[in-house]
Formats: structure tokens, C-alpha cells, sequence
């Protein structure tokens, strides 16, 4: 596994791992390993989501591994571990759930409390700039106490930003948040000593805008970011839905609500393709992550897919429930990097 430039992302399944060379680990920054299966990390010794999302598009697990050629250091701090080149820091925070007291509002809690840690270690390491974020959790779509969770876990992650003293608007990371049975909140993690050009989607209104039918506080996040590296521009394309100013569009219909997210994937290809320093961003080259609410409109998004895209381009299926209860699908990317599929 050399990677060409500073980051690469490799796929394979993780009961392969074991097979592999030695020395083969040193390349790792960290791993988020995806599926039903996954009930054990791949090593202790570099950070690893596990993510209990069942594959739906073939057997077995799915582990991402994020790669740089390094030099690589290991360390832990706030509870965290973490792996970090001279550029870049990936980590893994996790928050079991609290019985008691505060169960009520965990979410919330645990949000806050979490992305608290995350800001304590990027900002003494010297990793301000968050890149990305995976954020998992159960029951995302369950009122907890007249708040649907998800709405919880917005407001305890803007107020862990508040808390920090960031901006809730200007340069906040590419993100995804999806709801995975029995999860504890989960928030895998991509931060960048240099600074780092968030880019948003003109057919969207941006979600750190989101008016307050959709939750107390907005989701802090961005609709993408651009990584630029020594030799290499990264470009993390956030979960994105059916969702056309701020309202879900085509409730019902997941052929719809998939054509719909690929344009509007297109239009933040196309406003970071104007802002690149290379050549411009392709959807057809983009290699997605689809995550469906059900895995039974497989073959109705694939189809979707195939015909917008060609047959050959490249995807992974997931279950996971998405953060608004009429939105059947959501597509992640990320481009620039060279992926590994194994
Ligand atoms: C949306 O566009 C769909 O809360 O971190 C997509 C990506 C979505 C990230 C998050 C939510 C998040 O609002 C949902």
C-alpha cells in the first residue's frame, strides 16, 4: 500500500486483513470498518470506528482505511486515540450511553461532551482544522423528550463549537450523520494543521442556515471541503440527500430522491471544480458510499445510478437510517485521493 500523494483510502474487507505482511500496518492512519459483522476492531493499536451498518450489495464487511506514506505517530489524549502525519491527525471518539439521569437527553450530552474532547486534542496538537467528520448513532429519528434525536445532536454539536470558540458557519467540516441500531455515538475524524476551503451548494441552502422548523440549532456542517496537500488536492464531498432549498424533496420516492441527490452532488462538484487548482471534479469518477433507510430499494437506486452514471462507475450500499424520517437515501464521496479496492 504506497499511496501517491499525502492521503489515499483503501476498501477491502476486514477478515483480510490478518492475511497482510507485517509491515503493512504502517501506512494506516486509522480505519472506520462498516457492516453487521464488524463486532471487533481490526487492531487496538491505531484508531478504528466500528459502524454496525449492514452491507446490503454483497456479503461481508466493508473496512475504509485511511493511508498516508507517512512518517505516522500513534497517541492518545482526551480519551481519544489518534494517528498523525506532519499534516494530518485521524481519530475516533467515542460516548457510551449514560443510564440515569441524564439518559434523557444523551444524545445531546453525548454530542457536546464528545466533540468537546475532539476540539481539546486537534487544538493542543496543533490539528485545528477539522477536515470531516463520520458521526453515527442510534435511533436518530426517535423523539427523545419531544425532540427527535437528531435535533439533540445538533444542538449538543453546536454548542461543543460554541464552547470552543469556532465559528458555527465559516469553515466547519464535511460531514455525515446516520442512525446505525444499538451505536454509541461514533464520530470518526479527519483534522489538518493547514487551513481548509469548505465549499457549499447553490440548490441547498447551507445546513448551518437551516431555518428552525428543522431543530433549535443548525447542523454544523459544510456541503464539502477542499484538503489542499503538498501535491494533491482532496475534495470530501459531505451526505447529501434530497433535499432542495432547505425542504425534502420527493418524499416516497427513492428513484427520485436519487436523482435528486446526484444533482445536487453535481452542483458541489461544480462549485468545487471552480475553485480547484486541478482539473475539474467528475461525477462518474467519484467513488460513492450509499447509505438507504431500505435495503429492499437496492436495485431501484442502482438502476438510478447506472443510468446516470454508466455501468462503470463505482459504489457501496449501507443500511443506516437517515437523519430525516422522509428521506430514504444519502450519498457521501470523496475525490482526489487514490482509492484501493480489494
Ligand atoms: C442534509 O443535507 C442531510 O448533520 O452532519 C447530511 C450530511 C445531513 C451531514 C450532519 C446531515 C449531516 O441536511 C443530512
Amino acid at each position: 500500500m504506497s499511496p501517491q500523494g499525502p492521503l489515499a483510502v483503501a476498501y477491502l474487507d476486514p477478515a483480510r486483513l490478518q492475511l497482510q505482511d507485517a509491515g503493512w500496518k504502517d501506512g494506516i492512519l486509522g480505519a472506520v470498518c462498516y457492516g453487521g459483522q464488524a463486532r471487533s476492531a481490526p487492531a487496538d493499536d491505531w484508531p478504528s470506528a466500528l459502524v454496525g451498518t449492514p452491507r446490503v450489495d454483497a456479503p461481508g464487511d466493508l473496512c475504509e482505511l485511511w493511508l498516508s506514506p507517512g512518517p505516522i505517530r500513534s497517541g492518545a489524549g482526551q480519551g481519544v486515540a489518534y494517528r498523525c502525519t506532519d499534516d494530518l491527525l485521524f481519530g475516533v471518539v467515542m460516548e457510551s450511553q449514560v443510564e440515569g439521569s441524564e439518559a434523557a437527553a444523551w444524545v445531546q450530552v453525548a454530542a457536546e461532551r464528545g466533540y468537546g474532547r475532539l476540539f481539546a486534542l486537534v487544538g493542543a496538537l496543533g490539528y485545528p482544522n477539522l477536515v470531516r467528520t463520520w458521526n453515527y448513532f442510534s435511533e436518530i429519528n426517535t423523539d427523545e423528550r419531544g425532540l427527535e434525536r437528531y435535533r439533540r445532536f445538533n444542538a449538543g454539536r453546536q454548542d461543543a463549537f460554541l464552547a470552543a470558540g469556532r465559528s458555527v458557519t465559516a469553515g466547519v467540516p464535511a460531514a455525515c450523520a446516520l442512525g446505525v441500531g444499538g451505536q454509541p455515538l461514533t464520530i470518526a475524524f479527519l483534522a489538518a494543521r493547514c487551513p481548509v476551503l469548505a465549499i457549499e451548494n447553490p440548490r441547498q441552502v447551507s445546513a448551518y442556515r437551516y431555518p428552525a422548523e428543522y431543530g433549535p440549532r443548525s447542523p454544523t456542517f459544510s456541503r464539502a471541503t477542499l484538503l489542499r496537500l503538498p501535491g494533491q488536492e482532496v475534495l470530501f464531498l459531505s451526505g447529501t440527500a434530497s433535499i432542495g432549498g432547505h425542504r425534502t424533496l420527493h418524499p416516497g420516492d427513492v428513484a427520485a430522491q436519487t436523482r435528486e441527490t446526484l444533482a445536487n452532488l453535481q452542483a458541489v462538484l461544480d462549485a468545487a471544480s471552480r475553485v480547484t487548482e486541478g482539473p475539474a471534479f467528475a461525477l462518474d469518477s467519484l467513488y460513492l458510499k450509499v447509505y438507504l433507510r431500505d435495503p429492499a430499494d437496492l436495485e431501484a437506486v442502482r438502476a438510478v445510478l447506472t443510468q446516470e452514471l454508466g455501468p462503470g462507475h463505482s459504489a457501496v450500499y449501507l443500511q443506516a437510517d437517515i437523519c430525516r424520517a422522509d428521506l430514504l437515501v444519502e450519498i457521501e464521496a470523496t475525490v482526489g485521493l487514490q482509492v484501493q479496492i480489494q
